[in-house]
């Protein structure tokens, strides 16, 4: 009723991160609420789920960041029409931390994802010494890298499944209030040109 026929538009996620953050672990996890033993990508590293939510298909696409420089090139193709991001972070490994900021910062720049929410998740909080979400929140400075766009730090564990759902429906939430904020946008921009 009152539904029928309006289709909302599919919607990509990107899962982003670091080698090693838990990017896989996660998608095994949620795809099929068990623990797989996943083995570390060399190059290409493109994962895919599909999601349903209300009437809409979301599809996350998996990134290690990190990759060599010639993949870069690639991540265009597939950064047009994101919808929002979600950022792994290995909160156990400090020593990487430094590196995975940079990267973040180089994402964050990319003009096609400008503007876009992002959902970090604070992974690896099943290990003793994790870093927490005020922390990392802290430490990536996420107040000023993120001053321009909606973001939010969910701790999780892609071991035990603690957060996942929580970090998904956060960024489901921003990517319907941001598109929304991005259609009043365009029809605000459209009267303002006919008015010329
Ligand atoms: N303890 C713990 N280990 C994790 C967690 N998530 C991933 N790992 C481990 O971290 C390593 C790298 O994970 P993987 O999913 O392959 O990382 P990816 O390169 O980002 O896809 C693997 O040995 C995982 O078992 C977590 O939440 N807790
Ligand atoms: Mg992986």
């Amino acid at each position: 009723m009152g539904l029928k026929g309006s289709k909302l538009p599919d919607a990509r996620i990107l899962l982003l991160g670091l080698d090693g953050a838990g990017k896989s672990t996660l998608l095994f996890k949620l795809k099929y609420n068990e623990l797989f033993q996943t083995a570390p990508t060399i190059g290409f590293n493109v994962e895919m789920m599909e999601l349903k939510r209300n009437r809409r298909k979301i599809t996350l696409t998996v990134w290690d960041v990190g990759g060599q420089e010639k993949m870069r090139t690639h991540w265009r193709n597939y950064y047009q029409d994101t919808a929002g991001l979600l950022f792994v972070v290995d909160c156990w490994d400090r020593r990487r931390l430094d590196e995975a900021k940079r990267e973040l910062e180089r994402v964050l720049k990319n003009e096609h994802l400008r503007g876009l929410p992002v959902v970090f998740l604070a992974n690896k909080q099943d290990k003793e010494g994790a870093l927490t979400a005020i922390e990392l929140t802290e430490t990536f400075n996420l107040r000023k890298t993120c001053s321009d766009r909606d973001w939010f730090v969910q701790p999780c564990s892609g071991k035990t499944g603690a957060g996942l759902p929580e970090g998904f429906r956060r960024l489901a939430h921003l990517v319907e209030t941001t598109s929304n904020n991005n259609i009043k946008e365009t029809v605000k921009n459209f009267r303002k040109s006919i008015k010329k």
